[in-house]
């Protein structure tokens, strides 16, 4: 079940890692961070796992970074978040993108902070009616971090990105659907059930296409034409060597010899 802070449960061909510090709202922990980010690393490597949900217990997604320990750190004396950055969020962030399974984030109630980070960070976003987005950065005069600077404004663009990482206020999850910020909002209860079927319909799929493809968008992003159209070449070159494509495509023609009128 791995540590008491994060849940991991095998369903199948998806792992289940529910972020389990409800009393705080799931509130980002070093410990919690750094065993997301162990579970997230060893998956890729998994053979059995074809689709990766996140979830949070209780009634929040994550209230991003736990602001009790982060204050006894300031009290301690520890004032350096940016290599706190780099040695907990930074990593995990990178295993999320570097995870050859797709992730889907089950938003089941709010997710702010570094919570909305991690959601953003993943493949996926389904969110339950009432939950919140919040970049709640700004309210503690913080920079959003954990990705969100990159993720967010090429999810929803530059004009949104600024309103929600200046102005700090909560979106809905029906507004995050209108600006395409989740790919679905289901009834309160129903968000983890949701991610699960998505999963389940993911692990269904070519997962040597879809490792292909979730490599290929992340840097295409930061590519010209002629590099994007040169990296599709390679990709392809890759996935027409996995045996999916060959048998799909020798399944469809098989299929359509079996019906058509003028075959055999
Ligand atoms: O290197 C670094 O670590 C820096 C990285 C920073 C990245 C960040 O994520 S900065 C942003 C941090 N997060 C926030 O600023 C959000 C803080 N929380 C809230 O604004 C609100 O709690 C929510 C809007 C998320 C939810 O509000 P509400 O009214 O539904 O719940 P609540 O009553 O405020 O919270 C319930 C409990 O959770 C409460 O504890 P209690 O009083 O019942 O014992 C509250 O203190 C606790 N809690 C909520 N958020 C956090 C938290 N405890 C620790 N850290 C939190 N972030």
């Amino acid at each position: 079940m791995g540590s008491d802070v994060l849940r991991r449960e095998q369903r199948g061909p998806v792992l289940l890692l529910t972020l389990n510090r409800p009393h705080s709202l799931n509130a980002l922990s070093r410990d919690l961070v750094v065993a997301l980010r162990d579970a997230i690393t060893s998956v890729a490597s998994d053979q059995q796992t074809r689709a990766v949900v996140i979830t949070g217990a209780g009634r929040a997604f994550s209230s991003g970074a736990d602001l009790t320990e982060l204050e006894a750190r300031y009290v301690a004396g520890d004032t350096a978040l940016g290599e706190d950055l780099r040695q907990t969020y930074a990593p995990l962030i990178r295993a999320m993108r570097a995870c050859p399974q797709p992730i889907i984030a089950a938003i089941n109630g709010v997710a702010a902070g570094a919570g909305l980070s991690l959601a953003l960070a993943a493949d996926f976003r389904i969110a339950a009616r009432s939950a919140q987005l919040v970049l709640a950065f700004i309210r503690i005069g913080l920079v959003p971090d954990a990705g969100a600077l990159f993720f967010l404004s090429r999810i929803v663009g530059l004009g949104r990105a600024t309103e929600m990482a200046m102005r700090g206020e909560p979106v809905t999850a029906e507004a995050a659907l209108q600006m395409g910020l989740v790919s679905a909002v289901v009834d309160d209860g129903a968000a983890l059930d949701a991610a699960l079927a998505r999963a389940a319909e993911l692990a269904a799929k070519p997962g040597g296409a879809l490792r292909l493809i979730k490599s290929g968008l992340s840097r295409a992003a930061m590519l010209e034409l002629d590099a994007v159209l040169e990296l599709e070449a390679e990709l392809q070159q890759e996935a027409a060597g996995i045996a999916d494509h060959r048998q799909a495509v020798r399944a469809f023609v098989e299929r359509k010899t079996r019906t058509s009128p003028s075959a055999g």
